[in-house]
């Protein structure tokens, strides 16, 4: 297995789900802390925030979750253990800017952030920053329904041009948004919007997913005048969409299927709508509104590099028969029969990471930087305070091993992070028992525990995955 030699090992959190301190210095809040815990629950906020904000819910995980508002030094001291290069995390929009649209910046949640590259630079851990990790400001939600309105553009771009003005120098990597594509699905997180009661909720998503891609091109914009060495990257929510049988319908929904997906990335990558776009948006009645500038914004600012998520593979039919829908995962997805599956009902494909990487480079021809990957499951802490996690070992060991072999077919790839590289909240469950990192955290899913911090059987086998540059997995 050969890695480039600086090639970038790490892992990944976001705000929303590690830091806490929903409350702390001065931070307003953000969208997921009106997202309760409990499956059932979680599940209704996402999708009726409206009225979801009128109940009282006894628990709300990410005001506390692992507090690494507090724990950071201990964090990325666990972290620099390993032997991180990199580090993916992101900024909390609220955090700097309380409702989202004040005229200056909170000071004291920008001094947190020093704190971290600070300790990140110790270490010489390169940070990579996601500007906008499913937090946008919950005051933006009410009063402009999110990004379907234009006024978010102005709102963030003076968010981003605050943040890349501040730790120049101290962040080279950036993503713009997370899961850019997750708008479409939870419209809520990916674009701070109720899409319930609107005349047509595919106009108002991709009306909204239209001011993020003009968004992202103008802080790639202002990112690259601001501090020429930085690097500024899409991110995906990806897995390859299989067709279910070699029926021709059923390979036609594939691709179709996929291009729901890379239609953000067409844009952000190649600097224009795909041809396709056209025929989509008249089949579901969209007519996006453009302002005189917006095509040549995309067109010159386009993504230095493309990121993404990779979990699973992805499977659809067209035969109304095949209906074993597999469970947990919000991308509605068949259950594909050649795969195992996890506790949460994820599906496990390592070779579908070999085949998504070489289908994306393959499209853009851009490098690419695998952001996310990892296992969920339930951990056993021992009396002795370990945790045995082969199975984690093996899914993550596969994986890798995958990645290797898409470099050695000639995909650029920059580095690795895999999720939750410490145990924080689930962003779809909302639980702390669905668990990804090689550190545990002593939290349940109702909040008790005393947030201790243990290493996993994991810990030890990634010190020497990154220490030997992949060769040993
Ligand atoms: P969790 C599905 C549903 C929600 C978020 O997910 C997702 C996905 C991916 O298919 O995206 C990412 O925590 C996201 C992270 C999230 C991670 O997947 O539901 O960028 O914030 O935690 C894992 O198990």
């Amino acid at each position: 297995m050969v890695f480039p030699e600086k090639f970038l090992w790490g892992g990944a959190t976001a705000a929303n789900q590690c830091e806490g301190a929903y409350d702390t210095a001065g931070k307003g809040l953000s969208l997921v802390d009106i997202l309760p815990a409990a499956k059932e629950n979680r599940e209704y906020a996402l999708f009726h925030p409206k009225e979801a904000m009128q109940k009282e819910y006894s628990y709300y995980p990410s005001h506390e979750s692992i507090d690494f508002y507090h724990h950071y030094k201990e964090d990325i001291k666990l972290l620099a253990e390993m032997g991180y290069r990199v580090f993916r995390m992101s900024l909390s929009w609220p955090r700097i800017f309380p409702n989202g649209d004040d005229a200056e910046p909170n000071e004291a949640g920008l001094k947190f952030y020093d704190d971290v590259f600070a300790e990140c630079q110790k270490y010489g851990i390169e940070p990579l920053v996601t500007l906008n990790h499913f937090d946008t400001p919950l005051a933006l939600f009410d009063k402009y329904n999110g990004w379907s309105d234009r006024s978010l553009i102005k709102l963030y771009v003076h968010y981003c041009e605050t943040v890349l003005k501040r730790y120049r120098g101290k962040v080279h990597y950036w993503l713009t948004f997370n899961e850019i594509n997750m708008i479409l699905h939870i419209p809520f997180l990916g674009g701070g919007m109720d899409v319930n009661n609107v005349e047509n909720s595919e106009q108002v998503k991709y009306q909204a997913a239209h001011h993020q891609l003009v968004a992202s091109a103008l802080v790639t914009k202002l990112a690259h005048e601001i501090d020429p060495e930085n690097k500024v990257g899409c991110m995906l929510a990806a897995g390859q969409t299989y067709p279910y049988t070699c029926a021709p319908e059923d390979v036609f929904a594939a691709m179709q299927a996929d291009r729901e997906s890379y239609f953000f990335i067409d844009v952000q990558a190649r600097g224009y709508y795909p041809s396709y776009a056209e025929r989509v948006f008249a089949n579901k009645d969209v007519t996006i509104e453009m302002a005189a500038d917006d095509k040549k914004i995309l067109r010159e600012h386009t993504v230095d590099f493309i990121s993404f998520s990779y979990y699973s593979s992805r499977l659809t039919s067209t035969d109304p028969e095949v209906k074993s829908k597999t469970a947990g995962n919000i991308f509605a997805s068949l259950k594909n029969p050649y795969l195992k599956t996890s506790s949460w009902g994820w599906q496990t494909d390592a070779l579908g990471l070999r085949i998504t990487m070489n289908q994306i480079y393959d499209r853009y021809q851009k490098p690419l930087f695998v952001v996310e990957n990892g296992l969920g499951e339930k951990d056993v802490l021992t009396e002795e305070h370990a945790v045995h996690d082969e199975y984690r070992i093996a899914y993550l060991k596969d994986n890798i091993k995958e990645m290797g072999e898409a470099i050695a077919d000639g995909v650029e790839c920059w580095g690795y992070t895999s999720w939750g590289c410490i145990d924080l909240v689930s962003a779809g469950s909302g639980e702390m028992s669905k668990r990804y990192g090689y550190i545990y955290v002593d939290r349940d899913d109702n909040g008790n525990g005393s947030l201790r911090r243990y290493k996993k059987d994991s810990f030890n086998w990634y010190t020497k995955v990154i220490a030997s540059n992949g060769q040993l997995l």
